[in-house]
């Protein structure tokens, strides 16, 4: 007999996610014939900003998300640059980027450490207090000194994060959200002595990242062999590039692409679109693309069971995030799972502190930082980045020189998505189905795929009817 199984909020990822599986015993084995995944809170951002100055829209969007504000920040200033027709000087652009890069350290390390480690070790005896308890214990957790020792690990990855926040605030004037980035650059100027600071506290978390956190993931992936099989979905990933590595970024550290199945492909934005057969938007809010984008809210919408929209590339489901950017780029080879997840983003991390190292080198002080531009009356542009959990687009049109339309889609949103019109569920949906449930009281083997997404809803929903569980 088929038994459904509810996870209702997932704990340890940023906002408000429900988890919704099927379990039935396929060839003897307890184990997910079908999972939904639904976003419990409506964002709302594009409805905040209609009317209002295009230049605010980099301090509005920010608001979406504390974890990936920076990522906002910049899709908001590429957009607006499309439209006004500027390009960031080189100092702004290198700028941008290292406070971009000390944006993915911090999460990348908070990913690991605090949200998706806890799935994978036993602190009992060593963190009893709330809120590592209730807690799941399960015979294959890692245990003992090794425990011990993951569990300093967690503790000192606080400190990493504390220094990328620092680190990153020497460019940005603050963090989590950006005072400093503007359409056409980044308002602050370089100097021998922020580029010193900033490089001190980046060899400290380039060596954290080599001698700690690389090891404890490779660790992870040697413990639990069966999570590089688990959790793989439909296969697709995509990426939209970030890091620009010259001006108006044809060059980029990650490339734009797609895999499909393995196999690499072109990648045509123009493609996008979300659909809202099972969302709770009304019918005119779907199969369009973002450039015309529309945000209706339908509570009462039949068959829906999520505030996301779904995002498709044609109309195919993608995965987005440090797989996708790493295994486009040839940087990652390993496969695609749970545990491939895990190890990408670790190397991620890597690759992009060594390359922040670089950047460093190319801040010229007194250059250059931003080139002006003016609100056209009447415009639209696109920007197109990466946030640490994947592609980033916004989408903006301007009429009478204020925002008329602006449109967000999350990684999130493509990751977390609802079935789509034909029915297809979204990535992480389809990575659930296949896995294998033991314990029905402990599907810690559920919260491992699900976390190895690094799921953001505050990115993609954001109100609550109060009183009300509104996935229901
Ligand atoms: Ni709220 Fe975000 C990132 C964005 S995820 S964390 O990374 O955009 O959808």
């Amino acid at each position: 007999m088929p038994t459904t199984l509810t996870i209702d909020p997932v704990t340890r990822i940023e906002g408000h996610l429900e988890i919704q599986v099927t379990v039935d015993t396929v060839g003897g084995q307890q184990q997910v014939t079908e999972a939904r995944c639904a976003g419990t809170m409506f964002r709302g951002f594009e409805i905040v900003l209609a009317g209002r100055d295009p230049r605010d829209a980099a301090l509005y969007t920010q608001r979406i998300c504390g974890v990936c504000p920076v990522s906002h920040a910049l899709a908001a200033c590429l957009a607006l640059e499309d439209a006004f027709g500027i390009v960031a000087p080189d100092n702004g652009r290198n700028l941008r980027n290292l406070v971009l890069g000390a944006n993915y350290i911090q999460s990348h390390v908070l990913h690991f450490y605090h949200l998706s480690l806890p799935d994978f070790i036993d602190t009992t005896g060593l963190l009893d207090a709330s809120p590592w308890t209730p807690r799941y214990v399960r015979p294959d957790l890692i245990g003992g000194a090794a425990a011990a020792t993951l569990v300093q690990h967690y503790v000192s990855a606080f400190t990493a994060r504390r220094k990328a926040h620092q680190m990153g605030a020497i460019f940005a004037g603050k963090l989590p959200c950006v005072g400093s980035f503007v359409a056409g650059g980044c308002t602050q100027q370089v100097s021998a002595e922020n580029v010193a600071a900033f490089r001190t506290l980046l060899n400290e978390l380039r060596a954290f990242i080599q001698n700690v956190y690389l090891p404890d993931a490779n660790l992870l992936a040697t413990a639990f062999p069966a999570y590089s099989q688990l959790g793989q979905g439909g296969g697709n990933l995509l990426t939209f590039g970030a890091f620009d590595l010259n001006a108006g970024g044809t060059s980029k550290l990650f490339a734009r692409g797609r895999r499909v199945n393995g196999t690499p492909a072109a990648t045509d934005p123009q493609q996008i679109t979300e659909q809202v057969a099972r969302s709770w938007y009304t019918p005119a809010s779907g199969n369009r693309h973002p450039s015309v984008g529309l945000t209706e809210p339908d509570r009462d919408r039949p068959d829906g069971y999520s505030w996301l929209k779904a995002p498709r590339y044609g109309t195919t489901p993608y995965e987005l995030g440090p797989l996708a950017r790493m295994t486009v780029n040839g940087e990652y080879t390993r496969g695609i799972s749970a545990m491939d997840r895990i190890l990408a983003r670790a190397q991620e991390a890597m690759k992009l502190a060594n390359a922040m190292n670089g950047w460093l080198d190319e801040l010229v002080p007194g250059a250059p930082v931003v080139q002006p531009g003016s609100v056209p009356q009447t415009t639209a542009g696109v920007g197109l980045t990466e946030a640490p959990r994947g592609g980033l687009g916004h989408w903006l049109s301007i009429e009478d020189g204020v925002i008329s339309r602006y449109q967000v889609i999350t990684p999130t949103n493509w990751n977390a998505s609802p079935r789509d019109d034909a029915g297809v569920p979204g990535p992480i949906e389809a990575a659930l189905v296949g896995v294998p449930l033991d314990d029905l009281s402990q599907p810690s083997e559920v919260l491992r795929v699900v976390h190895s997404f690094d799921p953001c809803l505050a990115c993609a929903v954001h109100a609550v009817r109060p009183g009300r569980q509104v996935s229901r």
